[in-house]
This record gives structure tokens, C-alpha cells and sequence, in this order.
């Protein structure tokens, strides 16, 4: 079989739908296969960058992971900032490129980016578990399978396999065994560590603690774990908050629910996390980023233990030290606790009771946002969370929303409600400008069914509005909702303090996005008013097809982070 037709059918086997391209000399002899292999469609995106993107949201939406194919040099150069997001949120996709024949490389080829000149493979590696030139056919099967492999394992992240031009049209003549399905999901915990657990939920002599509370990032995700979490904690009753990178992998409207953790969190989580109260607080799957623990502010850390689980041995213990680190899959913890024997569950049941009245005194506290009445705002230009808060009424139970960088992501990360694990995708560490525009594009081809929506801002249009194009094109239906402050507005908030002439810096002239959106094929609307709000969702909603929103958004309002905020200029370094 040809090298080419080898790895399209790897990918076919392994259960990849969908591949996001942008074609060049040096991916020719792919053409032929994309074009005609059954059961994977090809996405010709704009622009690399949103093409590898694409596949980011494709593998995040669908939990298997995500494709591109580039050429080598400006191709993988314009990928670099897509393969640096994935690996700062631990995103698994492939990265193809293609490459100058091997009897070329140094001699200065045309586009010649191939380890002996421009180093694509270089270029790649910090961002990538694995970056590798494929140097001869008959290590073709073996460097896709070690690829594949590492991308998969662990805590997962991006890799890159760099293919020849003369090795793309020559033969394959091994064939490809599908990866083992435990490499999704690898099911190994620590079995002494569980012991340690327990005798810190049930100490012998001390005190037995009551306040004990989880606080769930990506590892449970990853792990598809929503089911096993939800019944650990009502069977324990004990209270779930998530990182934003998690939200949404318990119902954010299960009475156990505190909401997010961090940036853009939650009342309810955020004072119960850092009382002089907590006792135990269990980390599941998160890697304690600033962000994730509000500058690490050590009044997280509780009485009693903190036990740390996550599926790599760096991360407990890297933040802060932990009584219990739990090196393995977090869903495999989480069964592990609730098929103790009798006496250890009896024993943690034994303080349900008391954990019931917490929560009850936690939920007294006040309202889970922090500032409620901006939701009912009636003021135009619009405020974003009376648009997040509509769009949410309108978007069913099963809806999936992706997330931009800028203010928006704050809006959306306090004002949405997500009620299941994959429905709210955002690049969080990474943060980078325009990436889900792309990323809802892969995320829809990934996940068809359920209604799908981004919520975007005009800088962000400006880096990778054009992939809206690749929507219309392919006929996929995201809904594109961009809050359209005619600003860079998270940086306009600061820099408008600054005077009028840094605040010029951030201003962006207000376009007409709905214009733009139509001229590319999509339908589209603008929204100026509040009233329009509703109308408009429930339009885009029942067309089924690519649609824009452009809403018009006062860019003055504070973005719902006080908290992160007062964090920050309390922050001392006091490790
Ligand atoms: C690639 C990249 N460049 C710059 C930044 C810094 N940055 C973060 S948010 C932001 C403004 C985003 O503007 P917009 O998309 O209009 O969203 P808004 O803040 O107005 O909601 C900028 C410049 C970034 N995160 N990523
Ligand atoms: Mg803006």
C-alpha cells in the first residue's frame, strides 16, 4: 500500500472521521488519497493555524483526538502557536507535514525545511511529546505507531511526524494494528496510595473530618468519568467545584455543584475553598495552575490533607506538598473510593450528615454569581452576561459552547451553565486569540448532534474570523457569536486607566461582521438591543446552519473576576 493510503487508513482505523488540511507541493501525493478514501472526510481549512486548531476541537469534542495535514516550512511555522495550545492543555492531535524529497534536504530546495536546513522537526519538538522525520518507508509503520502511542499516554499532548516527498509515494508493506482502547483511558492507580486516602478520610484516633470537598480538573475529563464522580460525591455527599478547563464535567446544577474554582468562578466555590473550615480537599486531574488556584493562594490549602491525584507523577506535589499523592487514572480513583470495603464506606457515610448541613450554609451565603443584576441589564450597547445568560435560555440542555480569549471568556466561564463533560470547550492555558472559532469548526464535524456554538470577540475575528469561511464552505453548523465591543477589551479595561492614548492602542473600528459573515456564505444577523437578544439565538438555533451573531456590547463593563483580581495584588511570592 502506498505510504500515503497506509496512514490515512491508520487513521481511518483508529476512529478518525474528519482530517484538517491546508494542500501544498509538498502534501501532492496525499490529494489523491484524501480525495477518495471512504469514511474520513477532508476539511480544507484557511489557514493552517485553524486547521490544526480544528483538529484541537475535534479531539477535545470527541475525547479520541484530532489530525492535521501542513506542508513543511511556512505550513508548520504557521502551526506552531495551534500545537503550543494543545500542549499547554494537554490536547492530543497528530500534526502530518510534508517535506522536500530526502535526496534534497540541505541543497537548497524550494521550501526545504527538513532537519538539515529550516528544522520543522526542531521547530516542533518543545511543543510536542514526539517530533520526528519519518527517514526511510520501512520505519513508516513504527514511527506512526510511537506517535500515535506517546500522543495517547499519560496526561496526553500534541505530536509531529514530518513525511518525504519521495517516502509519501513509496510502499508500506507492514499493516497497521489498531492501538490498544486502553490507551484512551489506562485504568492504573497506586494501590497503596489508596490506602494512605483512606486512613486520612477515617484517621484512627483523631477526629474523623466532615468538611471535605472535590475539586475536579481535566483529568477527569479525560478519564470519562462524569458518571463514576457524580456517584462518588452523592453517595459521600460531598461538594464539587472544577477548574474552568473542567466545567461542566459535573452539572454545574446538581445541588452538589459549587460551580468553577479560579478565574471567572464561583461565590460558592470560591469562599468554601478558601475557608479556615475545609478539612480534606481531594485534586482530581488538575495541575493547580495560577489561574486554577487564584494566584496559589495558600489559604486553599486545608486543615487536614490535601490529596492530589493526576495521571502524571510531576504534578502532586509540584504546586504544593501533598499528605496523599494518587499517581494514576482519576476515574479509577473515584471507583477505587466508592467500592471500599463496608466498613470504610460506612464510616465516610457516617458524616453525611453533617457535610448536608454545610452545603446548606454554603448555598446561604448568597447567590453563586457574584454580580447577579447584570444579567438582567437592559443596557445598549449590550452587557455580555445579559448575552451569555440569553444565549444559554435558548441553547438546549445538550449544547456544546467553545470559548475565546479576551473578556468574553470571563463572561462565558461565569455566566454559562454546563451540564456535561466536553460541552465547554476553551484553550485555557495557552489562551490564544482566535483559537476556537477554528476549534468549534472540528468540534462540530466531531460531535454532529448536539447544537453547537462559540462565543468569540471582534479581536479575535481580526486573528481567525476567515475560518468561519471554512464552515460555509463544508456546510457545518456552528453558531458564531461574536461580542462585538469594537475592542481588544480585556486589554482596553486596563488600558483606558491609562488615558486616552494607551486606550487608542486597543480600540478596534467597529465592523460589520454580519456583512463580512454573508459575504463568505454564512447567514448572519446584528444585534443592538436587548429584546433582539432571544430572536436572534432562537433564529440561528433552528436554520441548522453556519450563522453569525454579531452583538453589539458596551466594552466598560468589569469582567465578573473580582476575586482573581484581589488575589492578584495580594500575591507575594512565599515559597
Ligand atoms: C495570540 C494572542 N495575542 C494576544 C493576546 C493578548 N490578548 C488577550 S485577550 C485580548 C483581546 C481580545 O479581544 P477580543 O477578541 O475583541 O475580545 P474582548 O476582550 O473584547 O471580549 C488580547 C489582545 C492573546 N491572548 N493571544
Ligand atoms: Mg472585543
Amino acid at each position: 500500500m502506498q505510504a500515503t493510503d497506509f496512514l490515512v487508513e491508520a487513521l481511518k482505523t483508529e476512529g478518525i472521521t474528519h482530517l484538517f488540511a491546508v494542500p501544498g507541493g509538498l502534501l501532492d501525493p496525499f490529494l489523491p488519497t484524501l480525495s477518495s478514501t471512504s469514511g474520513v472526510t477532508p476539511i480544507v481549512a484557511a489557514h493552517e493555524g485553524g486547521a490544526t486548531y480544528m483538529a484541537d476541537g475535534y479531539a477535545r469534542a470527541s475525547g479520541r483526538f484530532g489530525a492535521s495535514f501542513v506542508i513543511g516550512g511556512p505550513g508548520i511555522s504557521n502551526t506552531v502557536t495551534a500545537a503550543a495550545a494543545a500542549r499547554t492543555d494537554g490536547s492530543p492531535i497528530a500534526i502530518f507535514s510534508g517535506q522536500v524529497p530526502t535526496d534534497w534536504e540541505g541543497r537548497g530546495g524550494f521550501q526545504d525545511s527538513s532537519p538539515a536546513a529550516l528544522d520543522d522537526v526542531a521547530l516542533l519538538r518543545p511543543l510536542t511529546v514526539s517530533s520526528l522525520e519519518v527517514e526511510n518507508v520501512h520505519l513508516f509503520n513504527h514511527h506512526l505507531r510511537s506517535s500515535l502511542t506517546r500522543m495517547l499516554a499519560g496526561e496526553q499532548a500534541p505530536v509531529h511526524l514530518s513525511i518525504p516527498l519521495d517516502i509519501q509515494r513509496e510502499e508500506v508493506h507492514a499493516s497497521w494494528e489498531a492501538l490498544d482502547r486502553s490507551l484512551y483511558s489506562p485504568g492504573f492507580i497506586d494501590p497503596g496510595a489508596l490506602k494512605r486516602v483512606w486512613k486520612i478520610l477515617l484517621p484512627d484516633e483523631e477526629k474523623r473530618p466532615i468538611h471535605i470537598l472535590a475539586l475536579v480538573g481535566a483529568g477527569v475529563e479525560k478519564a470519562n468519568a462524569t458518571e463514576t464522580l457524580v456517584a462518588f460525591a452523592e453517595r459521600y455527599e460531598i461538594p464539587v467545584a472544577t477548574t474552568l478547563r473542567a466545567k461542566g464535567v459535573f452539572p454545574e446544577d446538581h445541588r452538589l455543584s459549587l460551580g468553577v474554582f479560579g478565574y471567572a468562578g464561583h461565590r460558592h466555590a470560591i469562599e468554601t475553598i478558601l475557608s479556615e473550615e475545609m478539612e480534606v480537599l481531594l485534586v482530581l486531574g488538575s495541575g493547580l495552575s495560577q489561574r486554577d488556584t487564584l494566584y496559589w493562594d495558600r489559604k486553599m490549602l486545608p486543615s487536614h490533607a490535601l490529596v492530589h491525584a493526576d495521571i502524571n507523577p510531576e504534578v502532586p506535589g509540584r504546586t504544593w506538598h501533598t499528605e496523599a499523592p494518587v499517581i494514576g487514572d482519576c476515574g479509577r480513583f473515584l471507583d477505587a473510593l466508592l467500592k471500599a470495603n463496608p466498613t470504610q464506606s460506612s464510616g465516610l457515610e457516617a458524616t453525611c450528615k453533617q457535610r448536608s448541613a454545610w452545603l446548606k450554609k454554603i448555598r446561604s451565603s448568597g447567590p453563586r454569581h457574584y454580580d447577579l443584576a447584570s444579567t438582567e441589564s437592559d443596557a445598549v450597547p449590550l452587557h455580555p452576561a445579559r448575552a451569555i445568560t440569553e444565549l444559554r435560555k435558548v441553547m438546549p440542555r445538550d449544547a456544546v459552547l467553545l470559548v475565546d480569549s479576551g473578556a468574553h471568556r470571563a463572561f462565558c466561564g461565569h455566566y454559562w451553565e454546563a451540564y456535561g463533560p466536553r460541552s465547554y470547550i476553551s484553550a485555557t492555558n495557552l489562551g490564544p486569540m482566535g483559537w476556537a472559532i477554528p476549534a468549534a469548526v472540528g468540534a462540530k464535524a466531531a460531535r454532529p448532534e448536539p447544537p453547537l456554538a462559540v462565543v468569540t470577540g471582534d479581536g479575535c475575528m481580526l486573528m481567525h474570523g476567515m475560518e468561519i469561511q471554512t464552515a460555509a464552505r463544508y456546510g457545518i453548523a456552528v453558531i458564531f457569536v461574536v461580542l462585538n465591543n469594537s475592542a481588544l477589551g480585556n486589554v482596553w479595561l486596563r488600558a483606558h486607566q491609562l488615558g486616552p492614548g494607551p486606550a487608542a492602542l486597543t480600540e478596534i473600528p467597529t465592523h460589520d461582521w454580519a456583512g463580512f459573515a454573508r459575504s463568505l456564505g454564512l447567514q448572519a444577523a446584528t444585534v443592538e438591543t436587548p429584546d433582539q437578544l432571544t430572536p436572534a439565538f432562537r433564529a440561528a438555533l433552528e436554520a441548522e446552519a453556519p450563522y453569525l451573531l454579531d452583538i453589539r456590547c458596551d466594552r466598560s463593563f468589569a469582567t465578573p473576576v473580582s476575586p482573581f483580581d484581589e488575589a492578584k495584588k495580594e500575591w507575594v511570592d512565599d515559597d
